[in-house]
């Protein structure tokens, strides 16, 4: 089967991977030519295990590369980002038309397309299904269209996309039987047939369970920091109920999915989502509540900022709320220095450099690298070593070090 993939990210790039490792031969299409340059070199732009090695021999075996213009193909897999437009709170399609618009010229009868990206419920519908059926094609019959979602943890996508059940929600039963022919090539978990508004309002409703339960731990950390019990002890304790699972706390949520799917579902029916949109705004507090603290430890100097990637072990650093409250405290004239291993960035400075002489550790990002420091010279480098874990991954520290996280503020 050829595959021709357009959007070569966090997505698109592990599937194209799986594709070539399993008999298939694929096209990644991508708009951003360094991209493309560097993956037809066999080498690859993201952070994500697994899949350099695979994309690497691909290339040599001549069943991967990569192009600008998309290519005729069996199938076409659409996985391009899907923002938010933050007027209205709807789901900006127009990187999903454009690759739409841009496969018609090497559509031919009989191929399957599929849009990956997340997109707000009805988009199918209301969108997608009409830039076909303008061009001629009847879909069902001689084109076949679905939305099958990716539902992966970055960091674990190449063990995610085959072993997780994957939802294939077809325009009609027949582009649903198509579409499961396609991922039948490498998934081993369950391929669930169902209709395409189901398939993305499903979709969206998995991020936003995760973001409503994120900000009642967030309101949980603020009740307690306010009634002076300790959040995390509360978290520990409630959760040994075998059928609790309160979240973890955090400096607000980031990434592409949890903090923009729910306003997909917000914006079609406002006047019910209440719960969905409290949950956001909730999370969005939760800069305001480090800087606070922040604050309220150290009222001014040197800042040092472990962690911009939104989530741990992770390059990736869109929608970060570390930013956020970096941006803040820069307003109010804190000096701050930056240490992410993971996030490329010439002004980032290693922990050495980035604890000299500063007033304050503050961990946003939970990298594995974060949970155990080198406190000698965090000592050696700070006149009174204190660090607030927003994460809380360091477990113990040295008697002479202070150490705050969502469970000891009150104390302040
Ligand atoms: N976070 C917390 N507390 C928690 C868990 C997470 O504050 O208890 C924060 C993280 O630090 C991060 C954000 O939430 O800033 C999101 O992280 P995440 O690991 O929950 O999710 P993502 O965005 O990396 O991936 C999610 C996953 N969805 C679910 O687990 C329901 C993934 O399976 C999806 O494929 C992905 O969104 C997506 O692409 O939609």
């Amino acid at each position: 089967m050829k595959i021709c993939i357009i959007g070569q990210g966090y997505i698109g790039l592990p599937t194209a991977a799986l594709f070539t490792k399993n008999h298939c031969e694929v096209v990644g299409v991508d708009v951003n030519e360094k991209v493309v340059e560097t993956l037809n070199q066999g080498k690859i732009h993201i952070e994500e295990p697994g899949i350099g090695e695979i994309i690497k021999k691909a290339v040599e075996k001549g069943v991967y590369s990569a192009s600008t213009t998309p290519v005729k193909a069996d199938a076409f897999i659409i996985t391009v980002p899907t923002p938010y437009i933050a007027e209205n709170y709807t789901c900006d399609l127009s990187y999903v038309i454009s690759a739409c618009e841009s496969i018609l010229p090497y559509l031919e009868k009989g191929n399957t397309v599929i849009v990956e990206s997340t997109i707000a419920p009805m988009s199918m519908d209301d969108y997608v299904k009409p830039i076909f059926e303008k061009a001629g094609y009847t879909i069902g019959k001689d084109l076949y269209l679905a939305h099958c979602p990716e539902r992966v943890l970055p960091g674990k996508i190449m063990y995610e996309l085959v072993h997780n059940d994957r939802i294939v929600g077809g325009i009609t039963p027949e582009c649903s039987i198509k579409a499961s022919e396609v991922y039948g090539q490498f998934v081993e978990g369950a391929l669930m047939k169902t209709e395409a508004k189901t398939a993305e309002l499903s979709k969206c409703m998995e991020n936003t369970f995760r973001d409503v339960n994120i900000a009642l731990a967030n309101e949980l950390t603020k009740i307690c920091t306010k009634i002076g019990v300790n959040a995390l002890d509360v978290i520990e304790m409630a959760n040994k109920h075998p059928r609790v699972n309160l979240h973890s706390p955090g400096p607000g949520v980031g990434g592409h999915c949890l903090a923009i799917d729910p306003y997909f579902i917000y914006s079609k029916a406002p006047e019910y989502a209440k719960i969905i949109k409290l949950a956001r705004d909730t999370n969005n507090s939760m800069p305001e509540f480090v800087y606070e603290n922040v604050k309220k430890i150290t009222p001014n100097g040197k800042i040092a900022v472990l962690g911009v990637a939104y989530k741990g072990n992770t390059g990736d650093d869109r929608e970060s709320p570390a930013y956020e409250i970096i941006a803040k405290l820069k307003e109010d004239n804190y000096e701050i220095s930056i240490c992410d291993p993971h996030v490329a960035n010439e002004e980032y400075v290693d922990l050495k450099q980035a604890t000299k002489d500063a007033n304050l550790i503050l961990i946003l990002c939970d990298h594995d690298e974060f949970k155990d420091l080198d406190y000698d010279l965090i000592k050696e480098n700070m006149e009174k070593a204190i660090i607030f874990d927003t994460k809380n991954i360091i477990k113990e520290v040295p008697e002479d070090i202070k150490l705050y996280n969502y469970g000891n503020l009150f104390s302040l």
